[in-house]
């Protein structure tokens, strides 16, 4: 079954998640299938591209899928990770793709909905970013998404309680461009892309591109870049990593060590 449904229509691309049972867990064929979908958007030209739940959903994605983590040893988001991919496709992508999210947003699927160019949510739109509940080590693509999005007090906030943030803080962070009532988002989110489209495509396009590399010029030195990814192997090779699938598999709460 595809996990994701698409359609096309006005130039504007729509990607609903369709992984309902497992609460639209990002696994690698949900991913594959939505790089897939942008792939087709960017031959048709979109404008602009809405990547959603279905209406009323109360959990817009829970995050990758737990049991596609890796074992202790390998990174759990390596750079051709499908996840990693389809962020890049998001941020590269030539028209402005709006996230309206309805519902939770957990872990994987945060970074996912950071890396659009716009959020539009509604009262019950949370956000949390959970790898201290797994005991692995988010990648500094992420972090950065989150840090950028969600201003640095709040990143570490998240990062360090792994609890979701309500709309109305990620509001007032600029997080969340807009909180809209949830019988109105799926009219005020196409108006909006409506509007994206009748102006100039490559004006847009070059915009998206400036803003993006401008947003991203922070220089890191290599030796700082190699400490990050020592201290990340020593978290995705920790016992507290297996401890952490292995609560969630068992539903309870995770017993971390620090080993
Ligand atoms: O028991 P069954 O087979 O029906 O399956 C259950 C859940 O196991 C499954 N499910 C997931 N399976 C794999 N990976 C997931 N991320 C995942 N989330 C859910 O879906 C079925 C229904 O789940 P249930 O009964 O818990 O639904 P609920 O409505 O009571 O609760 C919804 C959630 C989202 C609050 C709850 O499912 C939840 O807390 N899910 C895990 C959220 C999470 O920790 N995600 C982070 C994934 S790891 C990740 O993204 C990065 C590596 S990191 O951690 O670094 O950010």
């Amino acid at each position: 079954m595809k996990q994701i449904l698409q359609s096309f229509e006005n130039n504007i691309g729509t990607i609903t998640f369709n992984n309902d049972d497992k609460r639209n867990a990002l696994t690698f064929q949900l991913l594959d299938e939505l790089i897939e979908a942008l792939d087709e958007f960017e031959k048709r030209e979109a404008r602009a591209v809405i990547l959603r739940a279905k209406p009323g959903s109360k959990v817009w994605s829970a995050g990758l899928f737990i049991d596609e983590l890796p074992n202790a040893g390998e990174d759990p988001l390596s750079y051709n990770h499908p996840l990693e991919r389809a962020l890049r496709a998001i941020e590269g992508f030539p028209a402005p793709i709006i996230a309206m999210t309805e519902g939770s947003i957990w872990g994987g699927a945060c970074d996912l909905a950071t890396v659009c160019d716009i959020i539009i949510g509604t009262k019950d739109t949370t956000f949390a970013i959970t790898p201290a509940r797994l005991g692995v080590a988010y990648n500094s693509s992420g972090i950065m998404h989150v840090i950028r999005v969600f201003g640095l007090h709040t990143a570490k906030e998240m990062f360090f309680t792994a609890k979701p943030i309500s709309a109305e803080k990620a509001e007032r962070m600029g997080a969340l461009n807009h909180l809209v009532p949830a019988e109105e988002i799926e009219e005020f989110t196409y108006k909006m892309a409506k509007a994206i489209c009748f102006n100039s495509p490559l004006s847009v396009s070059v915009a998206k591109k400036q803003i993006n590399v401008l947003a991203q010029s922070t220089p890191i030195n290599p030796s700082t870049y190699e400490l990050i990814d020592e201290l990340r192997f020593k978290a995705f090779n920790s016992k507290d990593f297996m401890e952490g699938k292995r609560a969630f598999k068992e539903k309870r709460r995770a017993r971390f060590t620090g080993e």
